[in-house]
C-alpha cells in the first residue's frame, strides 16, 4: 500500500494523429471544462435508441443467471485459481469496491453503472485483482447478453456469493443501466500520485494541512495553520471525497498515512463511511460482515507486480497488475501486500471474526510483502491455508480491523454484535443491501423478482396512495385557480424551480415528487427564498383545499410553474401529472440536507470559493440536472429574464421587462456597446457601463459573464442572441422546463 506513482506520461502529446498533441487543456488548464456536460450520449452508446434496459432484463432467465452464477463460485480456473476453493471473497470485494465509491456529498460515485470497467477505477490501487474478477464474469455476461449490464452483475454475484457462502440476504433489485465510457464528472482527488492525500487536507492549498473544507462547503476557512504534516488524530477531509488517499474505496488497510493505529483509523473509518451514509452500526456490520469471508493477499514485495491495467501492454488485454512473483496466481498472489485470513472457515458465514478480535491479543507484524498488520498472539495455529490443508496459521488482522475494538463507540457495537450472531447477520444484510442500492432512486426504476417488500427510509419513499388523480380538463381548471390566486407568476416559476431543482442525476434523489420543499430541511434553505416560498405553498393548499379533485401539493407546483410559464411566455408548456406528497417522517432529514446546493448559477446563488469558481459550480449544478450545455445556456438565459434570483436582485437581469421569457438576457450580453468591470476584487460582481457615456446599465455575476467570455458558451449564446433566436428561445426553454420538471419521473415511461 506504498506504491506512488505519476499519472502524467508526457509521450502521450507525441502522437501527431487521433487527439494527440498539446491540447487545450495544457495550454489553459484553468479553462472552464464543459467536458462532462455532453459524456454518456448516443454517440458514445452502442445500443439502439430504442434499446430499454428495463425490458431487456424482464425477459432475462434471472433464476437461470443466479445458478449460473452459484456454479462459477466453485468452478476455480487454472488461469486464476479460488482461494479455499471458492470464490465468494473475491466477488464479494469486488461488488463493495464497486459500490463503496458512492458519497452523499454529490451522489456520485457508486455502482450504478458499470463505471468499475473504465479508468481510473479499473486502475485503482484498491482494486488489483478486481480486474480478474471482472473477467471471470465475462462468459456469463456474454451468455445474458444485454439482459444484464455489467452494473447489475456485479452487484448480484456479490450478493449470490454471499448467498453461496450462507447469508441470508434483503433481497436484489436490478435496474442499473451501463454507460461506455468513463465518467469524468467525478472528483477523486487533487493528488497527482496514487495513495497520496495531500491536497484532501489541505484544502488544495499546497503546503497546507488540514484547515480542509471542500469545494461543496461554505465556510472561507481559516486557512493560515501552516502544520506541513497531517495530525492523523484530527484531520479533516475535503468534501466530497469519501476515501482517505486518491486510489482507495475508503481508507488505508495499514492506517492513517500507513500508521499502524487502530483508534486514529477509526477517524477514518467513521469520516469515510459517514460519507457513505453509514451510521457507526452500518459500519461495524459491513466491515465484520465483510472479513468474515476471503483473506488478503501479499505473497511477496508488491514490487513484483507489473502496471496497472490502463497503463499494462497492448498485449496483457486490459490485465494489469502482472506478478513475477513464482507463479503470479493462487498462493503466490499479490493484491494488497498484505497477508491476512481473518477467520477458519472463510467461505461460511460465522462470528469468528468478532470473537477472535475481542478474544485475542493482537501484535504487530510484517506481511512477507513488508505490510503491517496485526498477528494474534497467544492463539493457536487454526486458520486454514487457501491452497494447503495441511498448513495452519494464527488468526490476523488489519489496522482497520482493530478499530472495531479500540475505538470505544465502534467497540460497543462490535462486542453487542460478538454476543449475538443473529444480530451481526441481519444488520449485515440490511446494510449491505443499502450499500447496493443507495444510488438507486425510486423503486420504479427497480426490477426483478427479489425486491423486498419493506421500504426503508433511505429510500426517500412517497406513498402511492398521494399520487394525483386528475385529468386534462381538471389540470385546466385547476390552473385557473392557481392563477386566480393573484400570486405573482414569477413566485410561482421560483418554487416550481426550487422543488425540481433539487434533483441530481447522479443517484436520482431530489426533484419535484413528493413534495419535499414543504417539509423540512428543504423548506428552510437559503436558496429557496423560505418566506417567498411559504407565501406560494399557502395559496396552494388552499387550491387543493378548494378542489374537489384528488391533487397532490407535488404536482400543484409543479403545475403553478406551468400555468405562470405559459402566462410570461406566451407557450403552451406541457405538464404530466400523478405525484405524490411524502411525509416529514417519510423524510431523512440530514440524507436531504446532501441535496443542498452550495451554488445554485440558474439562480445566481452562491459565489466562488478558494479553489472552485462560479462558473464551475453552474456546470457541476448542470450536470447533476442532465443538462447539456446548450440546455443550461438557455436554461440560465431563460430564468434570468424571469426575475428568478434567489433574493430577487437584479444581477444578469439583463432586461427592460423582467418577468417576460425573451432573449434580452442574450441580447444585451453581447452589445458591444457595453463594458463590464469588476466591481470587487474577488471579481464575484461586475459593473456593465454604456461605453460612450459611462453610464451604468447593468450589474452580473460570473455565472452571467461566463456566457459571453468562454468561446464555447458565447457560440451558444450568439445562437439566441441573434434576431431569429426569440421564437428559439422560448421554445427551447419550455422543452428544457419540461425535462427539469419530469427529471425524477422514472415512473411515467
Ligand atoms: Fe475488505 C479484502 C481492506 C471493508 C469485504 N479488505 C480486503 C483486503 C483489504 C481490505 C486490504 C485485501 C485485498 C487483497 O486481496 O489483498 N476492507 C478493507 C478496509 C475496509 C474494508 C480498509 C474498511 C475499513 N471489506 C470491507 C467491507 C467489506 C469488505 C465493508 C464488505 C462488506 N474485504 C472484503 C472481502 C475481502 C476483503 C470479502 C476478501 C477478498 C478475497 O478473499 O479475495
Amino acid at each position: 500500500m506504498s506504491e506512488s506513482k505519476c499519472p502524467v506520461h508526457p509521450s502521450n502529446y507525441n502522437a501527431n494523429v487521433g487527439g494527440g498533441g498539446t491540447r487545450n487543456r495544457d495550454w489553459w488548464p484553468g479553462e472552464l471544462k464543459l467536458g462532462i456536460l455532453r459524456q454518456q450520449t448516443d454517440v458514445t452508446n452502442p445500443m439502439s435508441k430504442d434499446f430499454e434496459y428495463a425490458q431487456a432484463f424482464k425477459s432475462l432467465d434471472y433464476n437461470g443467471l443466479k445458478k449460473d452464477l452459484n456454479d462459477l463460485m466453485t468452478d476455480s480456473q487454472e488461469w486464476w485459481p479460488a482461494d479455499f476453493g471458492h470464490y465468494g471473497g473475491l466477488f464479494v470485494r469486488m461488488a463493495w469496491h464497486s459500490a463503496g465509491t458512492y458519497r452523499v456529498y454529490d451522489g456520485r460515485g457508486g455502482g450504478g453503472s458499470g463505471q468499475q470497467r473504465f479508468a481510473p477505477l479499473n486502475s485503482w490501487p484498491d482494486n488489483v485483482s478486481l480486474d480478474k474478477a471482472r473477467r471471470l464474469l465475462w462468459p456469463i455476461k456474454q451468455k445474458y447478453g444485454n439482459k444484464i449490464s455489467w452494473g447489475d452483475l456485479f452487484l448480484l454475484t456479490g450478493n449470490v456469493a454471499l448467498e453461496s457462502m450462507g447469508v441470508k440476504t434483503t433481497g436484489f433489485a436490478g435496474g442499473r443501466t451501463d454507460t461506455y465510457e468513463a465518467d469524468e464528472s467525478v472528483y477523486w482527488g487533487g493528488e497527482q500520485t496514487w495513495l497520496g492525500n495531500e491536497v484532501r487536507y489541505s484544502d488544495g492549498r499546497e503546503g497546507v494541512r488540514d484547515v480542509g473544507h471542500g469545494p461543496v462547503d461554505s465556510s472561507q476557512s481559516n486557512a493560515s495553520t501552516d502544520k506541513g504534516h497531517t495530525d492523523i488524530h484530527s484531520r479533516d477531509m475535503e468534501k466530497p471525497v469519501a476515501a482517505s488517499h486518491m486510489g482507495l474505496i475508503y481508507v488505508n488497510p495499514e492506517g492513517p498515512d500507513g500508521i499502524p493505529d487502530p483508534v486514529a483509523s477509526a477517524r477514518d473509518i467513521r469520516t469515510t463511511f459517514g460519507r457513505m451514509a453509514m451510521n457507526d452500526e452500518e459500519t461495524v456490520a459491513l466491515i465484520a460482515g465483510g472479513h468474515t469471508f476471503g483473506k488478503t493477499h501479499g505473497a511477496a514485495e508488491p514490487s513484483n507486480i507489473g502496471a496497472e491495467p490502463n497503463a499494462a501492454s497492448i498485449a496483457d488485454q486490459g490485465f494489469g497488475w502482472i506478478n513475477q512473483y513464482k507463479s503470479g496466481k493462487g498462493p503466490d498472489t499479490i493484491t494488497s501486500g498484505l497477508e491476512v485470513t481473518w477467520t477458519k472457515t472463510p467461505v461460511k458465514w460465522s462470528n469468528h471474526y468478532l470473537e477472535y478480535l475481542f478474544k485475542f491479543d493482537w501484535e504487530l507484524e510484517k506481511s512477507p510483502g513488508g505490510a503491517h498488520q496485526w498477528v494474534a498472539k497467544d492463539a493457536p495455529e487454526m486458520i486454514p491455508h487457501a491452497y494447503d490443508a495441511n498448513i495452519k496459521k494464527k488468526p490476523t488482522m488489519l489496522t482497520t480491523d482493530l478499530a472495531l475494538r479500540f475505538d470505544p463507540e465502534y467497540e460497543k457495537v462490535a462486542r453487542r454484535f460478538a454476543n449475538d450472531n443473529e444480530a451481526l447477520h441481519e444488520a449485515f444484510s440490511l446494510a449491505w443491501f443499502k450499500l447496493l442500492h443507495r444510488d438507486m432512486g425510486p423503486r420504479s426504476r427497480w426490477l426483478g423478482p427479489e425486491i423486498p417488500q419493506e421500504q426503508a427510509i433511505w429510500e426517500d419513499p412517497i406513498p402511492a396512495d398521494s399520487c394525483s388523480q386528475i385529468d386534462d380538463k381538471d389540470v385546466q381548471a385547476l390552473k385557473k385557480q392557481i392563477l386566480d390566486t393573484g400570486i405573482a407568476p414569477t413566485k410561482l416559476i421560483a418554487v416550481a424551480f426550487a422543488s425540481a431543482g433539487s434533483f441530481r442525476g447522479s443517484d436520482k434523489r431530489g426533484g419535484a415528487a413528493g413534495g419535499r420543499i414543504r417539509l423540512e430541511p428543504m423548506k428552510d434553505w437559503k436558496v429557496n427564498n423560505p418566506p417567498q416560498l411559504q407565501e406560494v405553498l399557502g395559496a396552494l393548499e388552499k387550491v387543493q383545499k378548494d378542489s374537489d379533485k384528488k391533487v397532490s401539493i407535488a404536482d400543484l407546483i409543479v403545475l403553478a410553474g406551468c400555468a405562470a410559464l405559459e402566462k410570461c411566455s406566451g407557450a403552451s408548456v406541457p405538464f404530466t401529472p400523478g405525484r405524490g406528497d411524502a411525509t416529514q417522517e417519510q423524510t431523512d432529514i440530514e440524507a436531504i440536507g446532501h441535496l443542498e446546493p452550495y451554488a445554485d448559477g440558474f439562480r445566481n446563488y452562491g459565489e466562488s470559493t478558494h479553489r472552485v469558481r462560479t462558473e464551475q459550480f453552474l456546470v457541476d449544478r448542470a450536470h447533476l440536472l442532465k443538462l447539456s450545455a446548450p440546455e443550461m445556456t438557455v436554461l440560465l438565459g431563460g430564468m434570468r429574464t424571469l426575475n428568478q434570483n434567489y433574493d430577487g436582485s437584479s444581477h444578469g437581469v439583463l432586461t427592460k421587462n423582467p418577468g417576460k421569457l425573451s432573449n434580452d438576457f442574450f441580447v444585451n450580453l453581447l452589445d458591444t456597446s457595453t463594458a463590464w468591470k469588476a466591481a470587487d476584487d474577488r471579481e464575484q460582481v461586475f459593473n456593465g457601463v454604456d461605453r460612450k457615456t459611462g453610464q451604468q446599465k447593468w450589474t452580473a455575476t460570473r455565472a452571467d459573464l461566463i456566457f459571453g467570455s468562454h468561446p464555447e458558451l458565447r457560440a451558444l449564446a450568439e445562437v439566441y442572441g441573434q434576431n431569429d433566436g426569440q421564437e428559439k428561445m422560448v421554445k427551447d426553454f419550455v422543452a428544457v422546463w419540461d425535462k427539469l420538471m419530469n427529471n425524477d419521473r422514472y415512473d411515467v415511461g
